[in-house]
């Protein structure tokens, strides 16, 4: 066992995650309720805002993606990537609507040395204006993540996306092994690690509690753990996926609140296709963070107004100020 306090475990055994993802309903919701105000404060949410600093064009095959140059989505073709005057200007924006961290996405496999060095300056630009940094470029060696902690990088994003049995059936142009490599690089440089997944690929409950166990018993948990609902995008293998249960989706984020007491759960993409009681219930059950704003990378996100008028009507704030800001 290793970890900073008592209740943080990294031994979990997978008959113990199948255990607790298994429980009722209530009784799974209230443990993780339970444990989540050990740590966070009930009504507090994080705010992050996503920008696509280069989209489209991509080379892998990830399954659910528009951005892949290998489906017909609507993001094949590849754009330029941003100037840091326009990722200062949005990062500016997130700033003012209330988000404390803005995160950077690339559809990239990996990333090149001049497209690193743009990175650089971009999170530079991004500090200035008072906010924490997370990139997501694709993999990384060693090198290329020290560079970004020595530019600043507060956070890399790098999901496993699903269990490593049902892996090879939505991505086969880079291994799960290769995304491990990845992860240990960016913690070795000292990077705070955000890695999750997808609910909604097809995959099987066994296979959401194989994707739980594998990111509960990483050497350290990630301090933010993305959990995205499928958006189903036209032109992608996956474009006609049948929508995940709302209660799978509860299911996963309390199991994760419970086997990662500290870290961060995203309730991330796909929050636009759920009512508004599925997302109060993954509230409940430990999601303290979200994607603010009408755009995730390639589709839309709930309108603002809409964000706020929710929040109002659960009585749960924006988290004001972190670290960094
Ligand atoms: N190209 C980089 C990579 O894949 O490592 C970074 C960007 S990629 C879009 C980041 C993550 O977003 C993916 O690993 C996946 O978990 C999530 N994602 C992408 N498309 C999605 C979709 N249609 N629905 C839900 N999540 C999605
Ligand atoms: C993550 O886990 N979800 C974000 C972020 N990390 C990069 C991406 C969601 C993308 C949703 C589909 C789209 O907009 O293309
Ligand atoms: Fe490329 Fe990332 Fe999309 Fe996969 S998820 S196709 S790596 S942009």
């Amino acid at each position: 066992m290793r970890g900073d306090t008592a209740d943080i475990r990294h031994d979990w055994t997978h008959e113990e995650v199948a255990a607790i993802y298994g429980l009722p309903l209530t009784e799974l919701v209230f443990r993780a309720q339970a444990v989540h105000r050990q740590h966070f404060a009930p009504d507090e949410l994080e705010a992050c805002v996503l920008l696509n600093i280069k989209s489209g064009g991509c080379p892998e095959d990830c399954a659910y993606c528009s951005q892949s140059a290998r489906h017909d989505g609507p993001q094949k073709k590849g754009t330029p990537m941003l100037t840091v005057a326009e990722v200062r200007t949005a990062a500016r924006e997130a700033k003012q609507r209330g988000a404390t961290r803005f995160c950077m996405g690339a559809a990239f496999r990996a990333p090149k040395q001049r497209q690193l060095e743009q990175a650089a300056e971009m999170i530079v630009a991004v500090r200035e204006e008072g906010l924490e940094t997370c990139m997501t470029l694709g993999m990384l060696d060693e090198a290329q993540a020290r560079f970004l902690k020595q530019a600043g990088l507060d956070y890399y994003n790098h999901n496993i996306d699903t269990s490593p049995e049902y892996y090879g059936e939505i991505i086969t142009t880079r291994s799960m092994e290769d995304r491990l490599t990845t992860l240990r690089a960016v913690a070795a440089a000292g990077i705070n690690i955000c890695c999750g997944g997808i609910i909604g690929l097809g995959e099987t409950r066994a296979d959401r509690i194989s994707m739980l166990h594998l990111l509960a018993t990483l050497p350290a948990h990630p301090a933010s753990v993305p959990i995205n609902r499928l958006v189903a995008i036209e032109g992608t293998p996956l474009a006609n996926a049948t929508p995940p249960e709302p209660f799978e989706m509860v299911r996963t984020i309390a199991t994760a609140r419970i086997l990662m007491p500290r870290s961060r759960i995203r309730l991330a993409a796909g929050r636009r296709e759920m009512s508004d009681e599925a997302q109060a219930l993954c509230y409940l059950a430990g999601a303290n963070s979200i994607f603010l704003g009408e755009r995730l990378l390639t589709t839309g996100n709930p309108a603002p107004d809409d964000d706020e008028k929710l929040f109002h009507r659960l009585g749960m704030k924006l988290q004001v100020h972190t670290e960094a800001n």
